[in-house]
């Protein structure tokens, strides 16, 4: 078969940062707030109060440290509690494309490829931008690239499904060098007064070329992939295009992403786990083999689970599945591709497995080795 390669990649992220502390500070003035203004009904026993959250919490239960955001003014504003962003429309580019082309030009400098050598662009997120027209086709058009482009859904785990999609058009002829593409910009769907979330997301963005052609110097060999998807409602959005026409009553908030945590912690893991031994069992491959862990960034206690229950220990290098995460918090589909762009210092011959998981739910693992 065809060898196909990840031959670059690059990442865009804002400039703003919130620390835990800072996160906390305003969850917990919100909730004094609250409870204040709703003394009468919570000594009545009508509503309950909220608590406050904690930073040790949140560093214990998730890893997270910091997250990067497009708008900490308004995020922190007890007021507000979102970013600000305008109403996009025809007269300038989306966010999703700034974002995308940032992380593309990097990508494009560390495959050693000019855009006019890129014959498709796929677009992978967690969230529509917008129904039409995609925002792949936008950015296809700034870069300058012909061919096609198009955007696709698939939760947490939709840069390695892109990615698998390229590696498929290109093992078929279609093209030879696809630009993947995965803008996440959560933080206008975070609900920032529920305590089990306001901390979990930042924002962000990568880029990854995957050509049959070894353009650089840093070229992964893509030697497996394997895909799993199984239904839950325990990671779930109803925000849809139909929701200008509901006639029954739902705020916005109960329109956005909601999880049950704990279940997809509990039920995930082992799903992972066991997904990850099979396919290198089917590969032939000892789990000792796998060189570096680049799994998706949702918490970093799962990460180091996971990892554990693969290789039948607990006790290994921090260096074998790198923690994004803590610095950037949880960045949805585009988490395992930032954690392979910042640490992808393989030797030659050495191999890493890139896996994400998430809404759906879905998995899809893909064997690399260092050319
Ligand atoms: N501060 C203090 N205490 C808290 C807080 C807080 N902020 N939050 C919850 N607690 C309390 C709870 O009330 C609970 O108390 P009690 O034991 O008295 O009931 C206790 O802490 C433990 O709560 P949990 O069991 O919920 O805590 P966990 O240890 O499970 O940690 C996590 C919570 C961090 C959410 C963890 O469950 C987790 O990371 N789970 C995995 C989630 C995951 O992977 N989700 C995937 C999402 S990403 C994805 O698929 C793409 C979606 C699209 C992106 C959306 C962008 C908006």
């Amino acid at each position: 078969m065809q060898d196909i390669y990840i031959a670059g990649t690059g990442i865009w992220y804002p400039e703003d940062i919130i620390t835990n502390d800072e996160i906390v500070s305003s969850f917990n003035s919100y909730v004094d707030n609250f409870n204040e203004q709703n003394k009468q009904m919570i000594n009545d026993g009508q509503i309950e109060p909220l608590a406050h959250s904690s930073t040790e919490f949140i560093e214990k239960a998730s890893g997270i440290k910091t997250r990067h955001v497009i708008d900490k003014k308004n995020i922190l504003d007890i007021n507000k509690m979102m970013p600000s962003v305008e109403h996009e429309d025809a007269s300038k580019l989306s966010i999703h494309a700034i974002a995308g082309i940032e992380a593309a030009k990097k990508a494009m400098i560390s495959a050693n490829i000019e855009s006019t050598e890129i014959d498709a662009v796929i677009l992978g997120t967690s969230h529509a931008a917008r129904n039409y027209p995609s925002v792949a086709i936008e950015i296809q058009n700034e870069l300058g690239i012909d061919g096609y482009a198009y955007d696709m859904l698939v939760g947490c785990s939709s840069t390695t499904f892109a990615i698998n999609n390229a590696f498929s058009d290109i093992s078929s002829g279609l093209a030879e060098t696809i630009l993947v593409i995965n803008p996440e910009i959560s933080t206008p769907f975070v609900n920032y007064a529920k305590r089990d979330i306001h901390f979990i997301f930042g924002d962000g963005c990568v880029a990854t070329i995957i050509s049959k052609n070894k353009t650089s110097e840093n070229c992964y060999k893509i030697i497996d992939r394997k895909l799993i998807t199984k239904f839950s409602n325990n990671i779930r959005s109803d925000w849809s295009y139909l929701v200008r026409a509901a006639n029954n009553d739902k705020t916005f908030d109960d329109l956005l992403f909601y999880q049950n945590g704990n279940s997809v912690f509990k039920e995930v893991c082992p799903m992972v786990a066991e997904f990850i031994s099979s396919q290198l069992k089917n590969n032939g491959m000892k789990p000792s083999e796998i060189s570096r862990f680049w799994l998706h960034q949702a918490n970093s206690r799962m990460v180091n689970l996971i990892v554990s229950k693969v290789i039948g220990s607990d006790e290994f290098d921090s260096s074998l599945a790198p923690l994004p995460i803590e610095k950037f918090g949880n960045l949805a589909s585009a988490g395992s591709m930032f954690a392979f762009n910042l640490h992808n210092n393989l030797e030659s011959g050495d191999k890493g497995l890139i896996c994400s998981f998430g809404a759906g739910y879905s998995v899809c693992s893909i064997i690399v080795q260092k050319t």
